[in-house]
C-alpha cells in the first residue's frame, strides 16, 4: 500500500527492515544503544560488529530521542537508531516520546541526506505498546513531517506479520482520509 503525501510516498511493506535498499533503516533501540533483542538484534547481527563498536562511541541516547552511525553490512548507508517508550499504561507521556523518536528519526535523515528512509514499528514489540495506538502517532508524525520537508522522497514502513500490517493498512486510510 502507498500514500502520496505532497511530493513524497508513504509505503506499507510486509518484510524484513535489514533487507531494505534504502538510504537509512530505523532501529527500535534501547537507551544504551548496545543491542538487544527483537529488531535491534537482527539490525546488529545483519550488520556485523563495526556496528556496535560506532554505538559505544554515543554515549546512550535518551527515550524519544534517536542517534545515526552508518549501516556497515547492510545495504542501508546509515542506521538511526531510535529509543521509544517502553508502554506504562498511556499515561506516563509515551505519546509524546515516541513521537519525539519518530520526528528525530526524520530529522537525522534530512541531516544525513537520506532521502528514503525505513521504519519498524517502534515501541509495539518487547515495549509493549499497543499496535494500533502506536500507529496513529507514528502517522500523524510522519505525515506532518513530509508536508514540510519534500527532501525526505520515501517513508516505507515494515511490518514483520501479516496481522500489524493490516491494523497499519487500518490507520493509514483512517489518518489520511481526515485530511
Ligand atoms: N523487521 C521488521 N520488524 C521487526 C523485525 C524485523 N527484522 N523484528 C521484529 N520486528 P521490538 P521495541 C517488529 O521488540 O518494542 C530490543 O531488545 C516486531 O514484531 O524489536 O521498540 C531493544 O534493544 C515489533 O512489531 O522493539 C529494546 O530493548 C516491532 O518490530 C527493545 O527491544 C518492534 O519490536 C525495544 O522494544
Amino acid at each position: 500500500m502507498q500514500m502520496k503525501i505532497g511530493d513524497s510516498t508513504i509505503e506499507l511493506v510486509q518484510g524484513d527492515i535489514t533487507q531494505q535498499d534504502v538510504d537509512a533503516i530505523v532501529n527500535a533501540a534501547n537507551s544504551s544503544l548496545l543491542g538487544g533483542g527483537g529488531v535491534d538484534g537482527a539490525i546488529h547481527r545483519a550488520a556485523g560488529s563495526q556496528l556496535l563498536d560506532e554505538c559505544r562511541m554515543l554515549g546512550g541516547c535518551p527515550t524519544g530521542s534517536a542517534k545515526i552511525t552508518r549501516g556497515y553490512k547492510l545495504r542501508a548507508r546509515h542506521v538511526i537508531h531510535a529509543v521509544g517508550p517502553v508502554y506504562r499504561g498511556g499515561q506516563s507521556g509515551e505519546s509524546e516520546l515516541l513521537a519525539n523518536a519518530y520526528r528525530t528519526c526524520l530529522h537525522l535523515a534530512s541531516q544525513n541526506n537520506c532521502a528514503t528512509v525505513a521504519f519498524p514499528a517502534i515501541s509495539t514489540g518487547i515495549y509493549g505498546y499497543p499496535v494500533q495506538d502506536a500507529a496513529r502517532i507514528a502517522f500523524d508524525t510522519i505525515i506532518a513531517y513530509l508536508r514540510e520537508h519534500p527532501e525526505i522522497e520515501l517513508v516505507r514502513y515494515v511490518l514483520y506479520d501479516s496481522r500489524a500490517l493490516e491494523t497499519h493498512q487500518r490507520v493509514l486510510e483512517q489518518v489520511t482520509g481526515k485530511m
